[in-house]
């Protein structure tokens, strides 16, 4: 292993730091081999260290140390320090009063491959600091709670590096001798290190500005490689949005004159934080109507918004240690969440995130790697940025604005703002404001923050006709989870409303409040409450769980003709999309078993009827329609299943959409055609939503395999000049049988070679394929020319949509998909742990599937854990599963 001794880091061990920075200078002689570092740091001993150690033990990895001075005037010797691969222990610093210390240090941008630290990302220099990539820069305290102001100075080359960018604001610039100039931001505002950046490179920039709500102008700039300049214009508007909302909704304005954004081609994840210059996956800010699709459109406003936000609640306020990460990241997805459904559909936004959150976070929830959202245990922060952490936080934090209500839950972050601005905090100071604010006792509630795994909860429905009540009796449950054995009560927001026979809203008059309202929130804190509603002369239809009001996975008895009606009336857009699910997903289910005991499939009448109803009603939102019209996804039948039959699943669902595409035709082809019109470039709400529905009706009839919607994808693709229409026609195209494939796929990629995140696409729709070949594709695509292991959107592509995406090939039986993915993590780990380790990801769930499959996985796993020199991020995440 690289790390002789992966050790675990553990919250309980919390302890404040023995020294604080207070200011940073810093110094970059830029270069791709050899980059200089000086660093001239003011420290001090913490006046509220416990510890009776003296030594300064600075982090640092992969450094060239050159030279150590401190207090200006005494250079160190080899006898006053030592290094170790991980950091640099000073033996004796002044104890009394503040010093400095000034560091030389090299490093190396070109070899460094994990794109953490500083790096080289098509011959433009950038960073990537969180979690602790600062220690890959030069030595420091790189932990959250030492927060300092930084001063930087970037000296260049000037045909190489004509744009030199870091945080804050421009200070001094000029000349420098042998072509080279030199660049010093200032960042007024103290930050951690995990904030810092910096970009060097040939870059083309779009400007605009904003005017903040207290009339101050803020300048904003989108940097991007040359070829990409008129691609930023969604981008820039997101931003302004952004700007405006974050004002609106939280009271909240930017603080700098400047705000910057640079794109690069070689990006970890989506996009970073870091104080006034944000660094972004170019999947994230290149959009043109022609080559991003209206999802990816959607997907940079979200990711633009959530950067943003985080000045606020990341950067003015920070955690304090990284098991504290949901305290930023699930309030901030929260805030991102909230942005992009005011901007579109409500309704819409909130089906997506929580579709996401029950197919994958729910998995990793009852997976070997559950943790709590605050986690109080890692070996590497980097395998924490999970769909826990981030979407479950972001649940939790709704929950708390459900229990407070709109105006208290602003209360409550006006308090937390005015409490801890300018400081590094944890999950709990968030709670204790809320509280504060809100005069309310939040103590049951916290334990949301410290135990992992999706609580179930069960209702009962108890109707008296002599009494015209409606007792609801509720049961929660968490299973244990691994380190958790036994778990504890927790208080649950349960949102419900009332139907009556005709589908009318009716009041919900609970026996100890009769409030009239229309929906009540339930507060069940107990392992089993009974709520009972009065006045019901007749038995009323619950609408339970409305909005989704809590992340827990509801069980009750629920016939065919209760979903259905509930799908033709509930007046909660969530709940009546969710009927639907549970309508079609019921019905799924039987036919699983039924294909695997061999029996003939039949689709009940009930079902056709209930499609053909959603088919007849006129419908504003044409987003919402189509989802209306899509089937539980595979990953989410998956989920339901006790043991995993991927091959059951698929054929159930093909054959559920393949009956209602033969029963519906007409509707289906009136409805392609309707909504079938050139209006490329438009991304209203109505233009988006006529792709969606056209593009869900033609999904449907490929399944049908006739000569007619065969023509209809292959002339979408011909003449479609937005990407939407194109890529949704090659879909089809692809992922059934259709006599143009190789055709329209060597077009495909003629025509955009030179657009990476367009031949990304190109790459994920072949690997996810559930034609009989896509495993052979798959190989042969990691040997195509364009394919990159150290490009992670194009590992993403391939790898990443071949083993999450395409469940039927990737679990084949003879268990090729599992060693093809180990045999990729191991050759990955070596270049980039962070990403290796992400991609290893669906080989941890073996549990899930049969005993065949079960070995099968565990050996590639056993395989992974074994291969000489795997990382610290692989160790963990294959060890933990395998225990
Ligand atoms: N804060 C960054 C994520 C950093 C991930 C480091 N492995 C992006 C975000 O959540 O906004
Ligand atoms: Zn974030």
């Amino acid at each position: 292993m690289r790390d002789a001794n992966p050790q675990t880091i553990y919250l309980k061990d919390y302890q404040v730091p023995d020294y604080l920075i207070h200011t940073v200078e810093l110094n970059f002689t830029l270069d791709e081999r050899r980059t200089q570092v000086v660093s001239r740091l003011s420290l001090a001993r913490n006046p509220n260290s416990q510890s009776s150690e003296t030594a300064l033990v600075l982090a640092g990895e992969n450094l060239k140390l050159i030279r150590i001075v401190l207090n200006d005037d005494q250079e160190l010797t080899e006898a006053d320090y030592h290094i170790t691969p991980e950091s640099l222990i000073i033996h004796d610093v002044p104890q009394q009063r503040p010093f400095t210390l000034n560091i030389e240090n090299e490093i190396n941008p070109k070899a460094n491959t994990a794109l953490e630290g500083l790096y080289l990302s098509n011959g433009m220099l950038c960073t990537q600091c969180e979690a602790e990539g600062f220690r890959k820069i030069t030595y420091f305290l790189d932990r959250p709670d030492v927060m300092a102001k930084f001063t930087t100075t970037l000296v260049g080359d000037k045909d190489r590096y004509p744009i030199l960018l870091s945080n804050g604001n421009l200070i001094a610039q000029g000349d420098d001798d042998n072509n080279r100039h030199w660049v010093t931001w200032e960042d007024p505002f103290s930050k951690p290190c995990y904030l810092f950046a910096l970009v060097a490179g040939q870059l083309e920039c779009l400007e605009d500005s904003f005017t903040t709500l207290s009339g101050r102008k803020v300048g904003l700039q989108i940097f991007v490689e040359q070829h990409d300049i008129d691609k930023c214009g969604h981008a820039m508007q997101s931003l302004k949005n952004a700007m405006a909302w974050d004002e609106q909704v939280y009271g909240r304005e930017y603080d700098l004159d400047l705000y910057m954004i640079v794109a690069v081609s070689h990006f970890n994840m989506g996009a970073m934080e870091n104080k006034g210059l944000n660094i972004f996956n170019t999947k994230f800010v290149l959009a043109r109507p022609d080559t991003a699709t209206d999802s990816d459109y959607e997907h940079i406003e979200g990711v633009i918004g959530h950067e943003y936000f985080h000045n606020w609640t990341g950067n003015r306020i920070t955690c304090r240690d990284w098991f504290q990460l949901s305290l930023k990241e699930g309030f901030t997805v929260f805030r991102d969440q909230e942005f992009s459904g005011d901007r579109s559909s409500k309704a819409v936004k909130r089906i997506e995130d929580v579709n996401m959150l029950r197919t994958r976070q729910f998995a990793e929830d009852a997976g070997p790697l559950a943790h709590p959202i605050r986690p109080d245990a890692y070996i590497e922060i980097n395998n924490f940025y999970t769909l826990t952490v981030y979407e479950k936080g972001a649940e939790v934090v709704r929950m708390l604005h459900t229990l407070l209500g709109s105006e208290g839950f602003r209360k409550g972050c006006d308090c937390y703002f005015q409490r801890h601005d300018g400081q590094a905090v944890t999950c709990d100071d968030f709670v204790s404001a809320m509280e504060a604010a809100n005069g309310r006792d939040l103590n049951q509630f916290r334990r949301w923050y410290s135990q992992a795994g999706t609580p179930v909860i069960h209702v009962i429905e108890n109707y008296r006709t002599d009494e015209k009540t409606l007792a609801l009796t509720i049961k929660q449950h968490c299973a244990p989870t691994p380190g958790q054995p036994a778990k504890e009560l927790l208080h649950i927001p349960i949102t419900v409303g009332l139907l009556d026979k005709q589908g009318n809203a009716i009041p919900c008059n609970l026996q100890e409040s009769a409030t009239g309202n229309y929906e009540v929130i339930l507060q069940l804190t107990a392992a089993e409450q009974t709520f009972t509603f009065t006045g019901l002369a007749e038995k009323p239809v619950a609408s339970i769980l409305r909005n989704f009001s809590a992340p827990v996975k509801l069980t009750m008895e629920r016939s065919l003709d209760e979903l259905a009606f509930l799908l033709s009336y509930d007046s909660d857009t969530f709940n009546r999309w969710e009927a639907g699910q549970q309508l079609v997903g019921q019905v799924i289910t039987g036919l699983i078993v039924d294909s695997q005991q061999g029996r003939p499939l039949n689709l009940p009448p009930i079902i056709i009827d209930a499609f053909k109803r959603v088919l007849s009603q006129s419908w504003e939102d044409l987003s919402y329609f189509s989802l209306l019209l899509s089937l539980p996804s595979e990953g989410y039948l998956a989920e339901q299943m006790q043991v995993v039959d991927v091959e059951a699943i698929h054929k159930a669902r093909e054959f559920v959409v393949r009956t209602l595409a033969e029963q519906l035709q007409p509707e289906l082809e009136a409805l392609y055609l309707d909504n079938h019109r050139d209006e490329s470039g438009q991304f209203d709400a109505g233009a988006i939503g006529r792709r969606r529905i056209k593009n869900v009706s033609l999904s449907f009839l490929s399944r049908l395999g006739n000569e007619k919607v065969q023509q209809w994808s292959t002339q979408q693709f011909n003449t479609a000049n937005n990407m939407t229409d194109q890529i949704a026609a090659l879909a089809n195209i692809v992922n059934y049988p259709h006599p143009a494939k190789q055709e329209c796929l060597t077009l495909f990629y003629q025509k955009w070679q030179q657009e990476a995140l367009v031949i990304d696409k190109w790459f994920a729709i072949q690997a996810s394929s559930p034609m009989p070949d896509a495993f052979a594709t798959v190989v042969s695509l990691t040997a195509h020319p364009a394919f990159d292991l150290g490009t992670p959107n194009r590992v993403r592509a391939v790898i990443g949509s071949f083993t999450q995406a395409n469940s039927l090939h990737f679990h084949a039986v003879n268990g090729q998909g599992y060693e093809f993915l180990a045999n990729h993590v191991i050759a990955l780990d070596i270049l980039n742990p962070q990403v290796a380790s992400r991609m290893l990801g669906p080989l941890t769930s073996w549990r899930r599937f049969d005993p065949t499959r079960q070995n099968l996985m565990k050996t590639q796993l056993e395989r992974v854990m074994n291969s000489p020199s795997i990382s610290r991020d692989v160790y963990e995440v294959a060890s933990k599963s395998l225990m």
